[in-house]
């Protein structure tokens, strides 16, 4: 293995307009590789710190100088000349590094970065296209299949203006196994979807975050109806060509034990709701029903959906395996959404993923809602086995980059989706 030769770092700006981090790894062998770090909205409170440099005069406070800083500073002290075997121990050593628990001191976001870039480079040495790099690592094997691509039709909650807290209203073609059969159904609904909304809300395509349609619903129940007009108009049968999946992001909504969703509801009143749609509606996932902190009903949510829906946790898990452990323990959910950067090394990420897996959860790979040109997420979904795959809706070229990294390695592989 050779020597680490430098490691560097830039600030550059996600799809947000908002600061996050490129960093590069070289070897002493010329190897190289880099990569950037995406960055969250409705974040999780048990998150791994992203480092801010909190400055009000540059970027709202959002600058990322301090976490650059770090990596071309201590931590390329720390790793250059150093030949290190492999991305355990690599990622040990960046969190010992830190050395707290929630790696506050250097940045998860500049610890990340470094993680995937060494991945980056360590697979260019390799000549290993970087879905099998991921797939080598510990616990995953050869990867055989693509996962299957949800994508956000709707949006309302954080990632828009708020018009229904309902965050995400997501399609997933069911019946197709190519990954391009599976983007052209999407693309054919989101088109769909955007000429109903012209018709019925008078409104123009005006995006989400992350490029989800948000017109101003008034009810979370329009979300359904004019998903299931827009599968039907575009030819489709909803709940066998095309399901729903939703991300609630309850947190959001969540105050002093009531959720604030069209009135106050209780916990058991939101399970019921939740039940009601999965009932009414072809809704295979349903992702943050709860609130993050709002264990003592999660398990009763789990037996309502049981056999319906998955159960899928974000904020309540965050990625972190001490979280996803109780989870399994207490019965609290059957469904990971795994994001690396909530957790901040892909070891830990993989280690989080395994577990899922070893319960026999299912598994969500997913973006944020900023993004950046990079395509990593891609191909980590497909090295370690993740059965869906969230990165947004069907435009914008930071949600592209992604899918059409799909659709390439679809093209080199021919792996089908599982059906
Ligand atoms: C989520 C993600 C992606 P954010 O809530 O699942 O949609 O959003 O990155 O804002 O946390
Ligand atoms: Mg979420």
């Amino acid at each position: 293995m050779p020597a680490i030769d430098q490691l560097h770092a830039i600030e550059i700006l996600d799809s947000r307009g908002r600061p996050t981090l490129q960093a590069s790894c070289r070897f002493r062998d010329g190897s190289q590789g880099s990569t950037s770090v995406p960055s969250g909205a409705s974040t999780g409170a048990a998150e791994a710190h992203e480092l801010r440099d909190g400055d009000p005069q540059r970027y709202r406070g959002r600058g990322c100088r301090v976490a650059v800083a770090n990596i071309r500073g201590e931590i390329n002290a720390a790793l250059k000349g150093r030949e290190i075997d492999n991305q355990e121990s690599l990622d040990r050593t960046l969190v010992e590094l830190d050395g707290t628990p929630q790696k506050t001191r250097l940045g998860a976001n500049a610890l990340l970065a470094v993680s995937l870039a060494w991945a980056r480079a360590n697979a260019a040495r390799q000549r290993l296209p970087l879905y099998r790099y991921f797939g080598q690592m510990p616990g995953f094997g050869p990867p055989t299949s693509l996962p299957r691509p949800t994508v956000n039709l709707f949006s309302g909650g954080a990632h828009a203006g708020g018009q229904v807290p309902l965050q995400d209203l997501l399609i997933l073609p069911r019946r197709t196994q190519e990954m391009a059969g599976a983007l052209e159904i999407c693309v054919a609904v989101y088109e769909s979807a955007a000429d109903l909304i012209g018709d019925k809300y008078d409104a123009r395509r005006l995006t989400a975050d992350e490029g989800g349609l948000a017109p101003p619903f008034t009810r979370c129940e329009d979300m359904f109806e004019d998903a299931l007009l827009a599968i039907e108009n575009a030819g489709y049968r909803p709940g066998e060509d095309v399901c729903l999946a939703l991300d609630v992001a309850a947190s959001q909504f969540y105050r002093d034990g009531r959720y604030r969703l069209e009135g106050s509801l209780s916990a058991e009143a939101m399970i019921e709701l939740l039940s009601d749609w999965a009932q009414r509606w072809p809704v295979v996932s349903i992702e943050d029903g709860l609130a993050e902190n709002d264990w003592a009903h999660w398990p009763q949510l789990r037996r309502r959906l049981a056999g319906r829906a998955l159960v899928l946790g974000d904020d309540l898990l965050c990625t972190n395996p001490a979280r996803i452990q109780r989870a399994i323990d207490e019965n609290a959910a059957d469904a990971l959404l795994l994001k690396v950067n909530q957790i901040g090394t892909l070891t830990e990420a993989a280690r989080s993923c395994q577990l899922a897996r070893e319960a026999g959860w299912h598994v969500t790979v997913s973006a944020r809602s900023g993004e950046t040109e990079d395509n990593w997420l891609a191909d980590l979904a497909v090295g370690w086995h993740g059965q869906h795959i969230k990165i947004g809706s069907i435009t914008q070229s930071e949600r592209l980059a992604k899918y059409n990294r799909l659709l390439a390695i679809a093209d080199a592989t021919g792996m089908p989706i599982p059906g």
